[in-house]
Order: C-alpha cells, then structure tokens, then sequence
C-alpha cells in the first residue's frame, strides 16, 4: 500500500485516507492507491461499506499540474488516466462515500462523483477550475456533473471554474450532505446508512439530462456568458462541447469525447501560458536572499497619507483585510471627498450584491479619517499616496519620520520616482520601501514592491506578508525610473504613439492589441488613466532625456490642449457625456499628420503584426533589459506584473512567455530588423541576444536562477 493512501478500518466501513500534502493532489501513486484500496477494500467480505478522505488540509485539490508540464514536453507517456480508476471506483459492489473538506477541485471532484455518494464540511468547496489553467475537466467531470446537477449548473461550473460552496453544492445534488463536526465519523455513519442498498452511480444517472430542449437553452445560455466574460479563450467553448456531449452520447462514449477535447486544450499554447501563470503567482513569494524565517513586523494598525484615488483605494485594502487604517488628508473639505469616493465604492460592491450593507459598516468603521499626524505613532506601516512629486513626497517623508515609531515601515505609493531618492528626506531609509499599487488600487490584485538600497530584510518579508493579507500578489523588484511595470511600458507607449505618426491610425492601434487579448489598447488605456499623470512624469525627467534620441511629438500637445483622456471628456479619443465609449477624434487624427509632415516622417500603410511586434516586443526587450540588470528577479515577474497590473491576458501567459512561445531567435531578429530601421532604441538587449544565439528561451533563464 503506497504511503500516499493508506486504508484503515473503522468497523466494518474501510476508510481509504489521501496523504500527499499540502493538497492532495492526484500524483503519481495517489489514483494508484485509490485503485489498490478500493479493491481490496472490495475484497474484503468483513467490509461492508467504504469511505474515501483526505489527510490534511482538504481533499483532493485535482490532477497534480506539474505533471502536465512533462506530458506536453513529452518527458513522461503517462496521461492523466484516471478514467479507468475511477469506472472501477464506480463499479464497486460495496457503497463508496466520499468526505470532502477544504477543496474538491477539477480530479478531486470527479473523483468524488465517481464515489456513489458525497458528504461534506460546512466550508468544503468544489468546483472544476480546469478552465482556468486553458484546460477542461478530463476525468468524467463534464459528464458527471451534468447527470447530479443538471446541465446549466454543470456547464457554467466547467465554463468558468468558479468554486461552489457546500451548501450550494448541497442544492444543485453534487453533495448528498453537510456533516457539522467530526466529517469522518459523520461520513462513516452515512456509508452505513447506506449498506445494503445498490451502489448509486452517477453514470447511470440521466433524469437530469434527458430534457433535449432544456438542454439546448441552457447550454446555449452559457456560450453567451462566455462569449461576454471569456474573450479569447478556447478552453470555456470546448468545456461546453464536453457538457453537451453528456446530454447526446452515451456515458463512456460521453468520456471519450471529453478525452479528446481535453488533449486538444492541454497540447495548446493557452494551456502552457495559463499554468505558467498558475505556478508564477506562487513563484513570485519566493524571494532569493530573503530567508522564509526572516522577522517579520506585526501590522496591526495602518495609515494612509493622501486622500486621491490611490489613497482611498489603498485605505480600502486595509480594512477589507480588516486591519484599522488611519486615513489622512491635509483639509476637511479634502478629506470630506476621499471618504466620499470610498463610501461610493463599497456602496457599489454592495449594490451588486458582493458585499452586505453589514460588511460595508465594519469595513468604513475601521478607517478613521484625519487631518493630522496625532496618531500616526500608533501605526505599523504608512502608506504615502500623496501627488507624484518628488519634493512634495520628501516633504511627507521627513514629516513621517517624527510622527511613526521606528519600527514602522514608511512605503510610497509612487508610480515611478526614485525610492532612495524618496528614502534620503529621513534618517532610517531601511524602513522605508515603495508599495506601488495599480489603478483602481482596490481592484487590481498586483502590488509592485519596490526596494531601496537600504530597505530591510524585515521591510521588505512584511511587505510581502502585507501583500498577501490585504488579497494582492506581491512581486519584489528593484529601484529604477518607473520599476518594472512603468519602465516597460513607457516602452510600449512609445512605440504605440511613433506608429501614429509613421501612419496607423489610434483605433487601429488600440484594435490590434485588444484582438491580442490585452484589455485595452495603449492609447485607450491612456486615456482611462489620465495622460496628465505621465505628461507630469516628462515634464519631472525632461532635463534627464539623452539628446538625439526620438520621442514622441504629440501626447505633451495634447496635455497643452487640456485632452487629458476620460476625465476632461477627450484625450487621444473624444468623450461623450457620461459615457467612456472612445470615439475616434478627427482633431487629434489632424494633428498628428501635422506633426508627422513637420517632423519629416514619411507616412504608410502599417500593418497589424508591425504593430503588435514593435509594441509587445518593446516591452520583451526592456524585460529582458531589467532582467540583465537584476531589477526583476525572474522572467516570471515581469509576466505577473502584466498579467495583474496591466491587463495582459493570461492565455498569452505575459509579455516574456509570449516570446519564448514565438521563439526568442525569431523576436531577436525582428528587433534587429526594428534597430535598422528605428535606431538604438531598438538596440537588442544583450541578455535577449544571448539567449537568442543559444536556443534558450526565459524559461530556461528562469530555471537557471532556481
Ligand atoms: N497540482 C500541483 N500543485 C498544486 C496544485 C495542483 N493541483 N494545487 C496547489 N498546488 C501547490 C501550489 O503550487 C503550492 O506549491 C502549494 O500546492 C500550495 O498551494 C484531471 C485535469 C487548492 C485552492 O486547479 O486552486 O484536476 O508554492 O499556495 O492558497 O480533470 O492551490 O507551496 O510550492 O495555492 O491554500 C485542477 C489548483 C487541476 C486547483 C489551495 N485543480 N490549486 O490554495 O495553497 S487540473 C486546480 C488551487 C485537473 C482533472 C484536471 C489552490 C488551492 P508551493 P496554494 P492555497
């Protein structure tokens, strides 16, 4: 007996107990186990009844995901093949219960289904979240699913991943009970319940897929959704076929049909991106040089200076993650409006039913509005979201350091400025980090750390700790103008806004890279952040411009015209009133063939893959810049910050995937071809070039730094 699955006994029920933590996830030996149990638990003529649990934290969490990994790359035969188990599972004479605590996603839950019955913990959750790793369930799920829950359930379930809670769960027939308390005991007390009878099982169930125009409604419902909630993404639509061909096929010819449609998603360069964003949001937490066991500061009370948008959205973190937050403006009337915008956002959440009138009390309860520093001594971290000046910044600094303790960490949210820079106006620069938070800072679940030359191994483990608290994925990088994020995509802005000058028109750029898959074009994007805000970054670096090198002519004269994007009703594109649909804005069309004809430039037809190529991979190229330079720890990064901050879709897999998936020969030679025609703003970045002429791609990078 494999120690992965053990089998006990409690009286005449066998208990077949998974241990193979943190999750349970179906490794190798796991579904083996399971199979070898089951039989000899079926063996067994004093065993009359059979309970299948996991060890742990939670029951099975699904197929182990690294394991797809070497099947695509061919380094293992082995598939995920738990078909057969699970049909014998099914066919066992003696009833099998299934125990679900903690998680039963994507294998778990099917294995559970293949079980005859299924009980669960209060806070169990299952679901089938293959969708979002670009796959679909490959174990029976999609024909399963349909037969206990129905077929709009189980097709919106496949579609779009989302967890169930028990007593969801419960109602849609997936679970046959809620055990409160002991779940074993509960769970061995239903099995005997059920001895005697004939096993229950599920494939042979079909009351609740044999109504064919019910069906078709509600599948085709679903296809709407994920026409609206899925753009792009292949796996929802085939999850749906999977589903549909439980309601047409036979039970095991219902299973070959999902076999194959899940082959087809796995094999796909979706499913590759998709789990490289599985495995980065959880590879960016591991920070070289930073032990796991580094002391850490206790947040217990916040504070946030500067009652903007960012301010409020940053204060709003702190108390969803219920952590009491000082909220700081320099007036009343200032103040009046930060708390005004907050409660207007948590009233919204609670309109749309996220969020209980009760939830929305205690969290605005928990920040205390002030106009001064009084205290700010009794706070932990303090949060600087004031105007993206740098004196301005260093005047809140010094201000800080006399009014915090001096264990408190003191983090900027700037954007861009210089994080030692910032550091100098005090006397204790290790506690002081930057905590850049992305717009709406409530929403978006990406918080860039920045760290200074001085900033403390204590800062910067708290900062990643607070990261994860307050529900963002932290990702450590380095100090330079704009970090990580902005650094690429000033990049990527820059090439966007030459193309309008050399000749393609601001809809059609915006159109290419949405088609991409990102979720709004460049210019569009600028538009809905407020081109002031880099038109004041220009302005604050402009004396640090190398002379000679191109920039762009038109995003300051707009600025100059007021058209600061959304808010003043026109920016790249115009604005109706109360409405954020960009329309296309023969003015700003004018003046950029104005300023192009005085400047020289020879306009042309440009097609779609030039403007894909010159904007994502400038944004490979400075990646690969950063990389070089240590300001980003892995490749993998610089993925998450855009697939999180930045609206890069994640069945791309972020910028620096993209490439290895393209091939970085083939984006190295593109970028020599861009450095002949453009000049050394193309210059290839060395690291790419390396990599290029070595046939390594940044995963290779990547690993090398493990
Ligand atoms: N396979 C391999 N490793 C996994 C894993 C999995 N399924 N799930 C988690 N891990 C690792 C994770 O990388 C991390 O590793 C550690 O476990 C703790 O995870 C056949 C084909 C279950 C809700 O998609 O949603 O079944 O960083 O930090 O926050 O049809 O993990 O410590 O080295 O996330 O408590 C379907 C994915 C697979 C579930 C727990 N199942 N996992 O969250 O811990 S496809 C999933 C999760 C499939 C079948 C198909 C979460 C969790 P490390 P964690 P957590």
């Amino acid at each position: 007996m494999s120690e992965l699955v053990s089998l006990t006994k409690d009286g005449d029920v066998a208990v077949i107990t998974i241990n193979n933590p943190p999750v349970n996830a179906l490794s190798p030996g796991v579904p083996e186990g399971i199979k070898e149990s089951v039989a000899k638990a079926a063996a067994d003529d004093t065993v009359k009844a059979i309970v299948l649990i996991g060890g742990g934290r939670t029951f099975i969490a699904g197929a182990d995901i690294k394991e797809f990994g070497k099947m695509t790359s061919g380094k293992t035969e082995r598939g995920v093949g738990f078909n057969p188990i699970l049909a014998q599972v099914e066919a066992c004479p003696k009833p099998i219960v299934a125990a679900i605590h903690g998680t039963a996603f994507g294998g778990g839950l099917e294995t559970a289904m293949a079980c005859h019955y299924r009980v669960a913990a209060p806070k169990a959750l299952v679901g089938q979240p293959e969708c979002k790793l670009g796959i679909i369930p490959g174990a029976g799920g999609t024909q399963r699913l349909p037969r206990l829950a129905g077929v709009a359930v189980a097709a919106e379930m496949c579609a779009f991943g989302d967890p169930v809670p028990a007593a969801k769960a419960l109602q849609f027939g997936i679970i046959d009970k809620i055990i409160d308390g002991d779940l074993l005991a509960g769970a061995v007390e239903f099995a005997r319940e059920k001895v005697g009878q004939p096993p229950r099982r599920t494939c042979d169930q079909t009351d609740k897929i044999s109504n064919q125009a019910e069906n078709e409604k509600a599948l085709a419902a679903v296809r709407d959704a994920v026409k609206k909630r899925s753009r792009g993404l292949m796996a929802p639509g085939k999850a749906i076929d999977a589903v549909e061909a439980a309601t047409k096929l036979p039970f095991e010819a219902g299973v070959e049909k999902e076999q194959e449609l899940f082959k087809e998603c796995l094999y796909s360069d979706q499913s590759k991106a998709m789990i490289h964003v599985f495995f980065g949001e959880r590879a960016v937490a591991k920070i070289p040089g930073i032990a796991k066991d580094t002391p850490q500061l206790e947040i217990k009370r916040a504070a946030v200076v500067g009652g903007g948008t960012m301010g409020g959205g940053i204060t709003m973190n702190y108390a969803n993650a219920g952590i009491p937050v000082l909220f700081k403006e320099i007036s009343q009337e200032a103040l009046d409006k930060g708390l005004a915008i907050i409660k207007k956002n948590y009233a919204a959440t609670v309109a749309k039913g996220r969020l209980t009138q009760e939830q929305m009390d205690q969290r605005m309860a928990l920040i205390e509005p002030t106009t001064s520093y009084d205290k700010f001594k009794e706070a932990d971290i303090v949060v600087e979201a004031v105007f993206e000046e740098m004196s301005l910044k260093k005047k809140v600094f010094a201000e800080l350091e006399k009014v915090t303790k001096p264990e408190a960490i003191l983090a900027s949210n700037t954007s861009t400025l210089n994080v030692d820079e910032i550091a100098s106006a005090t006397s204790r620069p290790a506690q002081v980090i930057g905590h850049h938070f992305f717009s709406p800072a409530n929403v978006m679940r990406v918080l860039e750390i920045v760290r200074g030359k001085d900033s403390s191994d204590t800062v910067i483990a708290t900062s990643m700790a607070i990261a994860k608290k307050i529900n963002k994925v932290g990702i450590l990088v380095g100090n330079c103008r704009g970090f990580v994020g902005n650094r690429m995509f000033h990049c990527y802005q820059r090439e966007a806004q030459f193309l309008l000058e050399e000749g393609a028109r601001v809809e059609h750029v915006d159109k290419v890279l949405y088609d991409y898959g990102m979720a709004m074009g460049p210019l569009a994007v600028g538009d809905l952040a407020g081109l002031d805000v880099g038109w004041r970054i220009r302005k604050e670096y402009k004396h640090l411009e190398p002379a000679g090198i191109r920039q762009p002519l038109v995003a300051d004269l707009i600025c100059e015209r007021g058209r600061y994007g959304q808010k003043t009703g026109a920016g790249w594109y115009k604005y109706e009133a109360g409405n954020r649909q960009p329309i296309p804005d023969p003015e700003v069309q004018a003046l950029i063939e104005e300023e192009a004809k005085k400047a020289g430039i020879q306009r042309r037809e440009i097609s779609d893959q030039e403007i894909l190529e010159r904007t994502i991979y400038a944004l490979v190229n400075e990646g690969a810049n950063i990389l070089d330079e240590g300001i980003a720890l892995r490749a993998v990064d610089i993925d998450m910050l855009y697939i999180l901050g930045y609206g890069y879709p994640a069945h791309r897999g972020g910028p620096m995937k993209y490439a290895d998936a393209v091939g970085l020969k083939k984006v190295y030679d593109r970028i020599c071809e861009f450095e002949k025609q453009h000049g050394s703003l193309w210059a290839p970045a060395p690291l790419l070039k390396k990599l290029a002429e070595s046939g390594q791609s940044f995963a290779d990078f990547d690993k090398a730094k493990e």
